[in-house]
């Protein structure tokens, strides 16, 4: 990409600019990019920029722009020529009991994809698929590029953090959005988010965007705003890019916390799913593989992806990705086998309680969100970027909605 010359103007004047309502132009935005990233702009005048960018938002072309100068701040990987068409990824707003990647990824290797899935912790309230691998012993999620490359090359799907030299720009703007109140900005989380992918030389991405009580935006209408600005954007710079809409008021599955999630996401890749995991894993990989063209429809995507799950295709894939990424071969072997005895492996919590109900009716409704922050103050997520954070904390649901219970029943 050429590098166009920094524009005149100085930073108060772009900053002004924006706080007025007026649109930036590409090289206004490149500015600030590039002095975000080479540090030569102050904090202060960054989070003035992003505040303004907060208040007064940013049409498709700006927020294009920044997407792309956000991308071309790090390295943009390549890859080799017989995997054209095939990279896909997908990405989740975040949820509770969110586990999905750690089924999709295999699933999708299984069906011949390269999927180089780069992933973040779990702030807030939501969980980090990261954080979850990390409750399996060895199992390392920092890899060189170089190991990533032959890690797709052999198993075909990894799950790892992000590289020192991906997206740097957005290693900082993420940081102080944190501290200024600007995470939620439409233009914000698509520049962080799909400069991320892009950078990542993507052929297609699906876009996992929830709405609901334990979502980032609880609304169906303004979940679909950020899933039409990043899909958008994603098509712009040249990637196959889809949405699903999904509800996120329940957690995902029926377990919340790193280990529990991945104890559960192993049940799935053996075929022993609860039916919302397959539902979300069928469509997002069934989607895919539709845009690809790997699958002459949504449809016929789905049956492709249900299948690697049924015949163990998808679950080789896990044991496989595991040892590529530290996991001794027994622990991997083990963890894959029919009759797991997981806690021989994965560290069980020192206290288990079951919630007993103090009356009789019917499940309604089951709050992700109390379930998230309760799970959260017993130490499963943390408060700040850095905190360690207790694999072994989860809960698990014993009851599903719609269910009648009685207390008899529970004792
Ligand atoms: N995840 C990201 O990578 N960036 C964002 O802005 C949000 C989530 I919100």
């Amino acid at each position: 990409m050429a590098h166009h010359e920094q524009s005149k103007a100085t930073f108060p004047e772009h900053i002004r600019k924006k706080r007025n309502g007026e649109q930036l132009s590409a090289g206004e935005i490149r500015d600030f990019v590039q002095g975000v990233k080479d540090k030569t702009i102050q904090e202060s005048q960054i989070g003035a920029m992003l505040m303004a960018i907060w208040l007064k938002g940013m049409v498709a072309e700006e927020t294009l722009a920044l997407t792309k100068e956000m991308m071309m701040s790090g390295e943009v990987m390549s890859w080799p020529a017989e995997w054209e068409g095939l990279m896909v990824d997908k990405h989740s707003t975040g949820g509770v009991g969110d586990k999905i990647s750690l089924v999709l990824a295999p699933a999708l290797a299984a069906c011949g994809c390269k999927v180089p899935m780069i992933s973040g912790r779990g702030l807030a309230h939501t969980g980090g698929t990261l954080d979850k691998l990390e409750s399996i012993p060895g199992f390392n999620v920092y890899q060189s590029v170089q190991q990533l490359h032959r890690i797709l090359e052999e198993v075909g799907c990894c799950i790892v953090g992000q590289t020192d030299n991906l997206v740097p720009a957005d290693k900082v703007m993420y940081a102080l959005r944190d501290v200024t109140s600007t995470v939620d900005s439409l233009p914000l989380i698509t520049g962080s988010i799909i400069s991320k992918k892009g950078a990542e030389s993507l052929s297609a991405l699906v876009l996992d965007v929830k709405f609901g009580n334990a979502a980032l935006y609880k609304d169906l209408d303004s979940a679909k705003s950020l899933a039409q600005s990043m899909v958008t954007v994603g098509n712009s710079l040249g990637i196959r890019t889809g949405a699903v809409l999904s509800r996120m008021n329940c957690p995902i599955g029926r377990c919340v916390g790193n280990t529990l999630e991945v104890m559960e996401s192993l049940e799935c890749l053996k075929g022993r799913g609860p039916d919302d995991i397959l539902e979300l894993v069928t469509s997002l990989g069934g989607l895919l593989l539709w845009m690809i063209g790997r699958a002459g429809s949504l449809d016929e995507g789905k049956k492709v992806i249900s299948t690697t799950l049924q015949n163990g295709a998808a679950l080789e894939k896990f044991q496989n990705m595991m040892i590529g990424q530290g996991v001794a071969n027994q622990i991997a072997a083990s963890l894959c086998s029919t009759n797991a005895d997981y806690y021989s492996i994965l560290r069980r919590a020192h206290y288990q309680t079951e919630l007993e109900t103090q009356g009789h009716g019917t499940v309604l409704d089951i709050d992700g969100m109390v379930i998230a922050q309760v799970l959260h103050r017993l130490g499963a997520g943390r408060s700040k970027a850095g905190d360690p954070v207790n694999h072994s904390v989860g809960a698990e649901l014993l009851v599903s909605l719609g269910q009648k219970v009685e207390k008899a029943l529970l004792n």
